[in-house]
Parts: C-alpha cells; sequence; structure tokens
C-alpha cells in the first residue's frame, strides 16, 4: 500500500496534481510577497507525531489498524509547545512563511473547530487550540501565516474514502451524503478563514476528486471574498495561484508562475525518531540555492514531537540555514530569478533592477567562474561579505563581431570562501543583457 502513496507523490511532483492554473482574477500584485520570500518553513504536526508514525497513511496503508492510529490521541500532549519559541527558530532561518498542518488526512484539527469534535482541544491531553497561539506568535514576529488543510477526510464518516469501514461509496449513487460531507469541509475552511485569516492556504489531498465535486471554484471564490489577498496553493483542484512540486527537484522550471518546491528534513514529514537520514546544511543550502535560481520558493519541513519538542537536527539545520541567508540575504531576497541554464554553472539570481548578478558557488569548487553570453560590461566583482574584488578576463571576444565573449573571474581565494556556498556580487554597466544566438556571426 506503500506504493499508493509514491505513486500519488510521483504524480505530485510531475506536476499532474497540484497544476495550478491561473485563475481569472488572480492578480499578481498579491503574490509579491510570496515571490520575494523565498523562503517558508513547513510543519506537520498532529497525533502522528506521537508514536513517530507516518501522517495518516500509516493506517491508509495498513502499517497499523485506524484504532491503533487513533489511541495516538491519548499521547498528544503539546506539555513543552512554546509557539514563541518556534516563530523566533522560524524568523531565524530566514523564512518569511510558515505553513503548519491545521488537519491532516487523519481528520483531526489542531484547532477548536465546531464542524465536528474531531481536534486536539476536545479529544487529547493537551486539551487546548495550538493554532490560535502559533499563529499569533508568527504575526507578533512579522512571519506571514499559512494554513494547511486536506480536503479529504480519512476519518469523516461521510467521505467517501472512509477508512474505518468499508463503507466506501461511490458519489454518485449517494450525493446526499457527499453534500453532507462537503458542507462539512467547506465549514472548516470558513472556521480558518473566518477565525484565523491566513496569508496562505495550503490544501492537500484534492487528487481524489475532480474540481466540480470538491466546488473549488466555490472554495476560491469563498476565501477571496473573505481575504482578496490569501494566497491558495496549487492543490484545490486548479484553482490555485501557485505550482507545488514535492521532494523531487523539477528539473525543467515549472512555469512562469511562481512555484514553491516542499520538502522534508529528512525522509518523513512529521515525527520519526527512527528516521536519521538528515540533509546537511550544505546540502540544504545548494537546494534551496537552485530553487531561487529557477525562480522559486523553498518550503522546508519540519516534524515536532507531540509534546512541541523540535528534534535538534532540524533546529541545527535552521540556524545553519538562517547564518547563511543572513550572510547574503542581498542576493537571496527581494531578487529575480538568476540566469537560464546555459550562462553560467550553478545557481545565480539578478537584483530588482537587473544591474547585478550574483553567482553562487559551492564550497570548495575550485577555478575560475565563468560566464557565457554576458553583453554587458562588468564594472566590479567582489565576494559578498568580504574586502576580496576579483578580476576578469574575456576571452574569445572577436573585435569586429557582437557576440560577446566570455567572462572568466577569478578564482575565490580559500579565505574568502563560505563553508557551505560562497555568493560572489558581479556589478554591470546596467540591466543585464543576454546573448542567446548559436555563435557565429548573427546575434540572435
Ligand atoms: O499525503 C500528504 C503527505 O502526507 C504530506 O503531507 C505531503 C506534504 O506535501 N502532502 C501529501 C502528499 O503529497
Amino acid at each position: 500500500m506503500k506504493r499508493v502513496y509514491y505513486i500519488l507523490v510521483l504524480f505530485l511532483s510531475a506536476g499532474l496534481i497540484g497544476k495550478a492554473q491561473t485563475p481569472a482574477n488572480n492578480n499578481p500584485e498579491k503574490m509579491q510577497w510570496f515571490r520575494d520570500a523565498k523562503l517558508g518553513i513547513f510543519i506537520h504536526w498532529g497525533i502522528y507525531s506521537v508514536d513517530g508514525v507516518d501522517e495518516s497513511w500509516s493506517f491508509y496503508n495498513k502499517k497499523m489498524s485506524y484504532l491503533d492510529y487513533m489511541q495516538q490521541l491519548n499521547g498528544f500532549t503539546a506539555k513543552n509547545y512554546d509557539p514563541r519559541a518556534w516563530a523566533d527558530l522560524i524568523r531565524e532561518s530566514g523564512a518569511r512563511y510558515a505553513v503548519i498542518t491545521t488537519k491532516h488526512h487523519d481528520g483531526i484539527a489542531l484547532w477548536d473547530t465546531k464542524a465536528n469534535h474531531m481536534s486536539t482541544a476536545k479529544l487529547t491531553p493537551a486539551r487546548k487550540d495550538v493554532l490560535t497561539p502559533f499563529f499569533d506568535a508568527l504575526r507578533r514576529t512579522g512571519i506571514k501565516t499559512g494554513a494547511y488543510f486536506s480536503i479529504l477526510d480519512w476519518s469523516h464518516q461521510d467521505y467517501p474514502g472512509f477508512i474505518k469501514d468499508s463503507s466506501r461509496y461511490d458519489i454518485k449513487n449517494d450525493t446526499a451524503r457527499w453534500n453532507r460531507y462537503r458542507n462539512f469541509y467547506q465549514a472548516q475552511i470558513r472556521e480558518l478563514s473566518g477565525q484565523f485569516n491566513p496569508d496562505l492556504f495550503w490544501f492537500d489531498g484534492d487528487w481524489e476528486h475532480s474540481a466540480e465535486e470538491w466546488q473549488a471554484k466555490k472554495v476560491r471564490d469563498m476565501i477571496l471574498s473573505h481575504n482578496p489577498n490569501a494566497i491558495i496553493n496549487g492543490r484545490l483542484a486548479g484553482y490555485g495561484d501557485y505550482e507545488t512540486p514535492e521532494q523531487n527537484f523539477p528539473i525543467t522550471r515549472p512555469s512562469l508562475n511562481p512555484w514553491e518546491l516542499c520538502m522534508t528534513s529528512n525522509n518523513n514529514w512529521g515525527y520519526h525518531p527512527d528516521d536519521s537520514a538528515y540533509k546537511t546544511p550544505y546540502e540544504l543550502i545548494t537546494i534551496f540555492a537552485d530553487v531561487i535560481s529557477n525562480g522559486g520558493n523553498l518550503l522546508f519541513d519540519i516534524g515536532p514531537r507531540e509534546d512541541g519538542w523540535i528534534p535538534t537536527e532540524q533546529v541545527h539545520l535552521l540556524k545553519e540555514l538562517g547564518k547563511w541567508n543572513s550572510k547574503y540575504s542581498d542576493a537571496i531576497f527581494n531578487t529575480d530569478a538568476g540566469m537560464p541554464p546555459g550562462h553560467y554553472y550553478g545557481a545565480s539570481t539578478i537584483s530588482k533592477d537587473s544591474s547585478t548578478i550574483y553567482l553562487f558557488v559551492p564550497a570548495h569548487d575550485r577555478g575560475k567562474i565563468v560566464i557565457k553570453g554576458l553583453f554587458n560590461n562588468i564594472t566590479g566583482i567582489n565576494v559578498m561579505n568580504t574586502d576580496q574584488q576579483l578580476h576578469h578576463k574575456i576571452v574569445g571576444k572577436i573585435s569586429w563581431s557582437p557576440v560577446p565573449g566570455l567572462v572568466y573571474i577569478d578564482e575565490i581565494p580559500e579565505d574568502a570562501m563560505d563553508e557551505y556556498m560562497t555568493v560572489v556580487e558581479v556589478k554591470l554597466d546596467g540591466p543585464i543583457r543576454l546573448y542567446k544566438g548559436k555563435g557565429g556571426l548573427s546575434v540572435d
């Protein structure tokens, strides 16, 4: 059954699910903070954090019985939960937004939903809405708020994929029952919208029904009528604002829309004490640089334990990422996507005024740095956060040809390199102009 999950993730990462249409009323201005944000922190926290099992999937894939899974309700204490400390750590990472699982496929809400009794407030020793204090802490810290919400609910008695008994039904044969479920899930979205007014809705689970069956347009309209600036991710059956490739790095840039790669810190979304396969800070930073170079955001996931404690490996990753982000923030935030492939063998970004190129050089990459197809004259090159200027040489420029030569930039001295990834700032004589031709005599 685990295969089911992987087939699904394959679809997702291939963009076959979560493909964002650009709805007619999509106003690009509202997306600007998201485009400039570059980094969000994803938080998978729920009753699955008690035994450290796969979120919802552990009963769906029959790794454990539904009843055993739900026994975890008795262990969710949140006794060390410190939402302000969470928000401070998120801020320290350099992230501009955070997305928390307000309700995963298992149907257990982190807020005191009035739509049913399935919540941490009613059914766990925590006995509280843990969502409100987190969103308050985020807002106090200036971090944008994101609400992950699973529109499917494998615990709801009127959901066709209801797992506890085999009462799966075809919605065409029982429209009243499907309408009851639809009214339920939309009521919960109205609660989230009205009570929490998140800056971003991160929907999940749209793969089991069509946009019409979900009434996706109605849900989008409902959210935007309450907050026209709310951003919706690309998992509302085609009614989202951006694409959401998952785990696998997109080799082809997803689209001109903004896009966001969500990725785990080890191999699991939620707390998994048995999973020590954490990415290293170097791997995280190189992935992040690659994402922003391609015009995307990275939504990097952590999975706190049931009591609210965040694994030390995840804290370390966020802190190391934060140190790097603050050292090179001008090259990262409020920049545009870098040069298209072919101009530089690595990640790059471009300043908003297009007159500066930021080259990302992985640690201990030695040798000269080459830029191809740059028409501009270079007015200065420095290793960011150092006094180190670098010289360059133009190679292969034929005096009578308009085709630009190759730019060979001196190697970065060892003592000027960052332990993970160094950023070289290349100042141009004006807005960047790139050669796209096939060489030879013609410019194009
Ligand atoms: O099924 C979920 C999964 O548990 C996890 O929440 C990821 C995070 O993006 N989303 C779905 C799989 O794509």
